[in-house]
């Protein structure tokens, strides 16, 4: 019997209103130069490049001093929204082209309400330097890309950029691993949530694939879909540096790589978020280049085959 072919959805987010700096919008393009769709379809996927999304930013969302560039993000996160729900809807994974880190509002929206429709939870794993948990009132920036964690799990709303009966996910099913730089009102926010963070100190002390094993048999265990969402500031600054808000001490080219290693055995994605690539930014393509690996091994590329291990 032939194998059946997973299509995978590429859908490009010029999208750079919520970093505050100019660049990521040129992110699709670059990881379209990199290869990414051929890079999939080598690993046997049926790849649809749906374009760039390119919405009329939003005329019934104000401009507020602590969401900066509301009606531009607004406009993503409901375009973004409906196009990743109907990407899922037909079987498709969704992979998300970023763009800045907002993004994250729409296709994590998207996938909560496609899992809703299906009956089962969404859970999320947030690759990044960030917790991004802030809300309006306590950013120190009022850049939205440091807000989306707060924004999906409902507990930071600027004006109703989408339905008030969307699905939340549970902050509880939120993993955030790699992070290095939580601002102060936020911390708070995350430990009162009982977000799941496992910090840079936690991945040095366990190692990454024992934390990563632990999260997923959580997720299976749940019967839950898998959002990933990968910051390019999730990795060492000199791994990849073309990042707007580099941290130093972040995960190494290898810890990243097992992550996306046991993700594919695992079964369990059902969705990506590739976010903050700021090519004006970035040495040659390096970083550009990197993120495709990563989603290639996340997507099965592997060194060796390897026997099946118990567990
Ligand atoms: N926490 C800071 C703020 O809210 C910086 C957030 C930066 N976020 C990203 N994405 N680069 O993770 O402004
Ligand atoms: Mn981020
Ligand atoms: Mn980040
Ligand atoms: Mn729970």
């Amino acid at each position: 019997m032939e194998k059946q072919q997973k299509t995978v959805a590429l859908i490009g987010v010029p999208l750079e209103e919520g970093s505050g700096r100019g660049g990521c919008a040129m992110g699709p393009a670059a990881y379209r130069i990199a290869g990414i769709a051929a890079a999939l379809r080598e690993l046997g996927y049926h790849v649809e490049d749906r374009g760039d999304l390119r919405p009329e930013p939003a005329k019934d969302l104000p401009e507020m001093d602590r969401a900066r560039h509301l009606p531009v993000v607004g406009a993503f996160t409901r375009s973004i929204e409906a196009q990743t729900h109907a990407a899922a809807s037909t079987g498709a994974v969704p992979i998300l082209l970023g763009g800045d880190h907002s993004l994250s509002m729409g296709s994590v929206s998207g996938m909560a309400r496609y899992a809703s429709d299906i009956g089962r939870p969404l859970y999320v794993l947030w690759l990044d330097a960030h917790s991004d948990f802030n809300a309006p009132e306590t950013s120190p920036s009022g850049n939205i890309h440091g807000m989306p964690v707060a924004f999906f799990c409902g507990k930071a709303e600027f004006a109703p950029i989408l339905p008030a009966n969307r699905p939340f996910v549970d902050p509880h099913h939120v993993y955030q691993v790699g992070i290095r730089s939580v601002d102060e009102e936020e911390r708070k926010l995350i430990t009162d949530h009982a977000v799941n963070v496992y910090d840079m100190r936690a991945i040095d002390e366990e190692g990454m694939g024992s934390i990563v094993k632990r999260i997923l048999a959580d997720v299976r265990g749940a019967g839950a879909l898998l959002h990933v969402s990968l910051d390019v500031d999730f990795l060492d600054p000199d791994v990849a540096p073309g990042v707007g808000t580099t941290v130093p001490g972040g995960a190494t080219f290898r810890e990243a790589h097992l992550i996306m290693e046991l993700l594919h055995d695992s079964g369990l994605v059902s969705s990506l978020d590739l976010v903050e690539l700021n090519p004006f930014l970035d040495d040659r393509g390096r970083s550009a280049r990197v993120m495709v690996e990563l989603a290639a091994s996340l997507f099965g590329k592997r060194i060796l085959d390897r026997p099946t291990r118990g567990g």
